[in-house]
């Protein structure tokens, strides 16, 4: 009994907070450098595309965030080869990158100043980060995920602000599939609809 008071009071706490404070929702999106069907098919590298969404904050903007991209699966059979950062997001450009043998890239930094100080500042919400492109190096069919862990994330709460305030990310994953000749997956997903076909039928 206990221990589910003490569980109830740890989680009102959690909701209060989470509707006073903004927070910022990290998502990935997937691609690929071919066919852009986010399906690594031979020839292709996969890109994954980190982007940043502020809530409870009306007109604030992002400004910056120090965070690692872990490896939840697979990344460590392939190379990541190329990093690019949203162009407006790179006073403090630490982090290049590079992977890891684990496959997890540490300490990438993005960070802008405030539009009273910076007219070049990206104040879109959501607000694209970066793009990191993966070569799996072979076509071994295959799924290789990650997410981002975020060491800090600052916001420009309004339009006005000067300063960056510190608030709470929540970090997003991504799947990606990994094929051995262009249209498999296609081919897949035909099969399955044939097999649902004859199911039917039968
Ligand atoms: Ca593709």
């Amino acid at each position: 009994m206990r221990t589910a008071a003490v569980l109830f009071i740890a989680l009102a706490a959690t909701a209060t907070a989470a509707s006073a404070q903004p927070v910022v929702n990290y998502t990935w999106t997937v691609s690929d450098t071919g066919n852009a069907n986010g399906i690594i098919e031979p020839g292709e590298q996969g890109l994954f595309t980190l982007s940043a969404q502020i809530v409870g904050a009306p007109g604030g903007y992002f400004a910056g965030s120090i965070f690692n991209v872990m490896n939840t699966g697979g990344l460590e059979t392939g190379t990541f080869t190329v990093l690019n950062r949203n162009a407006a997001l790179i006073m403090n450009p630490m982090g290049d990158g590079t992977a890891d043998m684990l496959g997890n890239i540490s300490a990438i930094d993005v960070f802008q100043l405030p539009t009273a100080l910076n007219p070049m500042a990206d104040t879109s919400n959501p607000v694209t980060l970066y793009t990191i492109q993966w070569d799996p190096g072979d076509y071994t069919p295959r799924t290789v995920s990650g997410m981002d862990v975020h060491v800090t994330t600052q916001i420009y709460d309004s339009p006005m602000a000067f300063a960056a305030v510190d608030v709470a990310g929540v970090g997003g994953s991504f799947v990606a599939q990994v094929v051995p000749a262009p249209g498999a997956a296609a081919l897949l997903a035909a099969a399955g609809l044939t097999a649902v076909r004859r199911g039917r039928r039968s």
